[in-house]
Order: structure tokens, then sequence, then C-alpha cells
């Protein structure tokens, strides 16, 4: 009875071992190095450096082994994608050995960020061109105000193309996967920052657009604004880093750093300890000299006051609003007056006043909101609205924004609309388009990736108009973020394929949703995020 006890106690402990040894697959040190850099690349802005998740799902290897997620279940979420997650094997992205090398990876212990600090941003700096070799007028006799910046993601450049014309005026290099551009309030400069944490400045008052500053802010970041405020303008730069957390406040400039300030921090000032807790948007504020930037995992909305901050020691003034989890993108109202920024993983938008400096409502919405700046029009019936749409749903959600006109409609879903599709990551409008104009680059299918759709802003119980983008599909490519030009009268969408195929932009008009134009060439590759120097500097969308 005894030997058969030890016997069954023994086949137990083998059996855990065997599983023990199964699930945590070894990989060669060269194995690692590469699964290092693909989760970089393609998996730690959604479920964080650290795996604890955000957007996307926890990551951690215990708790994927204590759910039973073996090998084979990681591989064929890898492959074949899972909500908002790209389908990184069939879309060709990762090839079948990295989807297999990725699923052992993510079995395996968390490798440990490295460090950067402020002496080591401070060592990236360079100006190109200094201030007063820059030109002191335009010496451009182009549109410039019309010129469009596109990302060319892949190949880590911006190209600046005329919005008049559809000329290529440069193609500059800005760093590995440029995310975002911001402009300076006079909208001379565009500020580029990429996922490597490289910001740079792009003078657009010179014949040729140069960068003429550069500095590596950390290693891992997507937000990146200037000082706006009356008195300020282009005084100063805030680069927001996804890791390590923390913000850099820089000279408007030049780049130079000033101030970095970490941003780990607890939960909402009460919970847990965040090692990882990520800047995501920033705003410039219009009402006073500070930006407002959001917090991402402890769920804060910090009010940056750069009145104070200079290179003396000065203090930097921080006030913390708790607000919700897993804040991301976000953009202003139509009155510039109030901050709406997606809590994704928490199915909510928060609204926060510039001018009290106060939160003011968490509103419920669809799953995972994804507003990029958003749509703001006003409504016959709700007066000025935002919209955004939804990662997860096929939900549109138009939220009430003037709570002194209409009040009975302020910060609350006013209309939930259907799209044909989930996936939406960009919706946008312009004052002088009667369309609210939305894309599917993370929908489940080609079709959807390839197809964009129009409400009217003043009837939205009518059918939208939905197309199918003739080429995209053959590309292999998701139309993706929508841009309008200065005056309203056309909007560009990007052909987002691989980095081995050329795709194009397309230009449509912004009142009979034609075709006007399509810009192609050899240097069109991965286009994603587009912004119009006029519109961007003006908050105009
Ligand atoms: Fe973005 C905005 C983060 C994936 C293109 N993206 C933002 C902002 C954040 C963010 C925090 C708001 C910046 C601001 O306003 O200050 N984005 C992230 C991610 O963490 C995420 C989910 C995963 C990642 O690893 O980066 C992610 N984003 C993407 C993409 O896959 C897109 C389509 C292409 C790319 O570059 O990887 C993409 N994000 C954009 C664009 C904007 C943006 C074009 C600016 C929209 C605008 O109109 O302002």
């Amino acid at each position: 009875m005894r030997k058969r006890v030890w016997v069954g106690l023994f086949a137990v402990l083998l059996g855990a071992f065997a599983l023990a040894q199964q699930a945590v697959p070894k990989l060669t040190p060269e194995e690692m190095e590469r699964a290092k850099e693909i989760y970089f690349q393609q998996c730690a802005g959604c479920h964080g450096v650290l795996r604890k998740g955000a957007t996307g799902k926890n990551l951690e290897p215990e708790n994927l082994l204590k759910q039973g997620k073996g090998v084979d279940y990681l591989k064929t979420i890898i492959t074949n994608g899972f909500g908002g997650m790209p389908a990184w094997g069939k879309l060709g992205i990762l090839s079948p050995e990295e989807v297999d090398l990725m699923a052992r990876f993510l079995l395996n212990p968390v490798p440990e960020p490295p460090p950067w600090t402020f002496a080591e941003a401070k060592a990236t700096w360079r100006v190109l061109v200094p201030v007063n070799e820059r030109p002191k007028a335009p010496e451009t006799k182009r549109n410039w105000e019309n010129y469009f910046g596109v990302i060319l993601r892949d190949v880590g450049k911006v190209a600046i193309v005329d919005g008049d014309t559809k000329e290529l005026v440069a193609i500059l290099p800005t760093g590995y996967a440029t995310h975002i551009l911001r402009s300076s309030k006079d909208g001379r400069y565009f500020y580029t920052i990429g996922r490597d944490g490289w910001a740079k400045i792009i003078d657009l008052w010179m014949e040729k657009p140069k960068v003429v500053a550069e500095m590596r802010a950390c290693l891992d970041a997507r937000s990146i604004d200037t000082s706006k405020y009356e008195g300020y303008e282009g005084k100063y730069a805030i680069i927001g880093c996804y890791w390590p957390s923390a913000f850099l406040v820089v000279d408007g400039q030049t780049l130079e750093p000033i101030k970095m300030v970490s941003t780990q921090g607890y939960v909402k000032s009460q919970g847990e300890f965040l090692r990882e807790n990520r800047v995501a948007s920033i705003v410039s504020s219009h009402f006073s000299p500070e930006w407002i930037v959001n917090i991402k995992e402890a769920g804060q909305t910090w009010l940056v006051d750069y009145d104070k901050i200079d290179k003396k020691g000065r203090p930097v003034s921080i006030t913390v609003i708790d607000t919700e989890r897993f804040l991301h993108d976000g953009g202003w109202d139509k009155s510039k007056r109030y901050f709406l920024v997606a809590a994704n993983a928490m199915k909510k938008i928060v609204v926060i006043d510039a001018k009290t400096r106060e939160f003011v409502a968490s509103i419920p919405v669809g799953d995972k909101p994804h507003p990029g700046r958003g749509a703001n029009w006003v409504h016959p019936k709700y007066g000025p609205v935002w919209a955004t749409g939804h990662i997860k749903d096929n939900k549109i959600a138009v939220i009430g924004t003037d709570p002194e006109g209409h009040p009975e409609y302020a910060w609350k879903v006013v209309k939930m609309i259907e799209a044909p599709y989930p996936g939406n990551l960009f919706i946008k409008t312009h004052p002088k388009s009667p369309w609210l104009i939305v894309d599917f680059p993370v929908a489940p299918t080609p079709e959807a990736n390839a197809t964009l759709c129009a409400w009217q802003k003043d009837d939205l119980e009518k059918d939208p108009i939905c197309w199918q983008v003739p080429g995209a599909l053959e590309k292999k490519a998701r139309m993706v973020h929508i841009e309008f030009n200065k005056d309203g009268t056309e909007f560009w969408v990007s052909a987002w394929g691989n980095v081995d195929t050329p795709t194009f932009i397309v230009v449509y008009d912004a009142q009979t949703l034609k075709e006007k134009a399509r810009i192609t060439g050899d240097w069109v590759i991965t286009p994603t995020g587009k912004f119009n120097v006029y519109n961007t500097a003006n908050d105009i969308y």
C-alpha cells in the first residue's frame, strides 16, 4: 500500500517535472536577443515591457502557465490574431519561425529592461542647425502651412509633402518607427517622436526642410508636444516615455534636455506600485502654461506646469488627478477647453477641464475606445459633439461636449453608431466637410482593412457610405489615419503595407468623397500617420 503511494507520488512529481521542462522552452542566447527585439517592436506597446498588460493582456509566464497556455496555444494566437491584436503570422509580419520563437520566449522569465539616465539622454543631444543660422522668415515659396508630414513607419523616415501640389518636398530620417508628429504653435517646426525614443525637430521654413536638432529621450516613447500657451510658444517641448516610464522637458528650439521626471508610482495614488507606468497622450493647454499628461497604468492625468521650469533647479509643479486606468489617446473638444482621453481597457472616455484644471467625467463607451484625437462637429440636435471609434467592437460613440449650451447631452453618449466592422483606429472630420470618416486597420479581415466609411454628420440615422479602396487588397495594405488639408477641401488616407512594397496615399474630395489624386512613388513605404501643418498647429479635428 505504502509502496503504491510512493510510486504514485513519484509519478506525479515526474509529470510535474516533465510539464515544467516542456512549459519553459529553452532559447539560445541569439534566439533570446532576436525575441527581445521582436517583442519590443511588435508587442511591448500593448502588453508592456514587463508584460503586465494594458491595452493587451497580461503575458507574464507564470500567468500563461497557470492558464495552461503553452507553445501551441500561443502560436495559434500570434498567427491568427485575437480581439484587436493583428494576425502577425497571417499578415506575414512574423514568419512561422518567428511565431514559434515568440511563443517560446513568452514562456521564459521576463528580461529586465535596461535603464536610461538624464546624462545618457543629454549625451545624444545634437543641434544640427543652430537657432541663429535658421531662416528668419520662410525661405520657401511653397504654401508650407499646407505641408503634410507623412510617417514612413518601417523605414524610420518622415516625408514632407506639399499639400497643394502633392509633390514630395523632402524625406528625412527621424528614427525607428516614428510614431507621431506635433507642430509648434506657429506651425514652423514639426516635432517627431520615434518608438525608439529619438525626438527630432524639422524646420519647414527652409527651402528644403531639414532636421535641425535631435535627442534620444528614452528607449521607448510615443508622445511629444510643445508649449502652446500665449507667451510661451515654442519655448519648451515635452516627450512622454514608455520605458523607462518618465517625461522629459526640453528646450523647444534645440531639444536640450532640461528636466526628467519619473512617472513610476501607485495605481490612482493608492494601489499597486508600478515600475512600468507609461506616459501616453500629451496635449498643451490653451488656458494655462501647462501640459496635460496622461499616465497610462496608474490611471492619472498630470498637469505639468512649465511656467517655472528652467535649468536652475526651480520646482517642476505637477498636479495629479486620479482618473481611470489605461489612458491612451485623445483630443480636445471643439472649444479646446475640455480634453477627452480614452481609458481603453476600462471602456471609458475621461474628460478633463483645462480651464478649472479638474476631472469632469468618466463616460462608459464601447470596447477599447481609440479616438486618435477624435472628431468634433456641431450636431443639429445635440450641439457640439466629439466622437470616438473602438478597436474591439463596431461602435462609434458620439458624446455631447457642451455643458453650457446643451447641458442635457453633455458628457453622455448621445448616439452609438454601428459600423460594419470592428477594428477602427482613427476617426476624423473638418468643420468644412459634411462627413465623418472612419478606418478599420485592425479589423480581422483584409477586406475590412481596405475599407473606409463616411457618415453624414448632421444625420447620423442615415446609413454610411462605405467603399473598398481600389488597389489596397492587392498591396496587402490597411487603410489608416485620415487627415484633412488646411482648407478642409480634401482628406488623405495612407495605404499601410509591408516594408518591401511601395503603396500609396489616397486623396479624397471632402464634399463628394470621390478620389481626387493618389500619391505614389518608390518612397511611399509603410505610410501611417499624416499631419497637416495648419490643422496640427491649431488643433483642428
Ligand atoms: Fe499609436 C497616437 C500609443 C499602435 C499610429 N499612439 C498614439 C498615442 C499613443 C499611442 C499614446 C497618443 C500620442 C499623443 O497624442 O500624444 N500606439 C500606441 C501604442 O501603445 C500602440 C497601441 C502599440 C505600440 O506598440 O505602439 C500603438 N499607433 C499604433 C499603430 O499600430 C499605428 C497605427 C502605427 C504605428 O506607428 O505603429 C499607430 N498612434 C498612431 C498615430 C497616432 C498615434 C498615427 C497619432 C494620431 C493623431 O491623429 O494624432
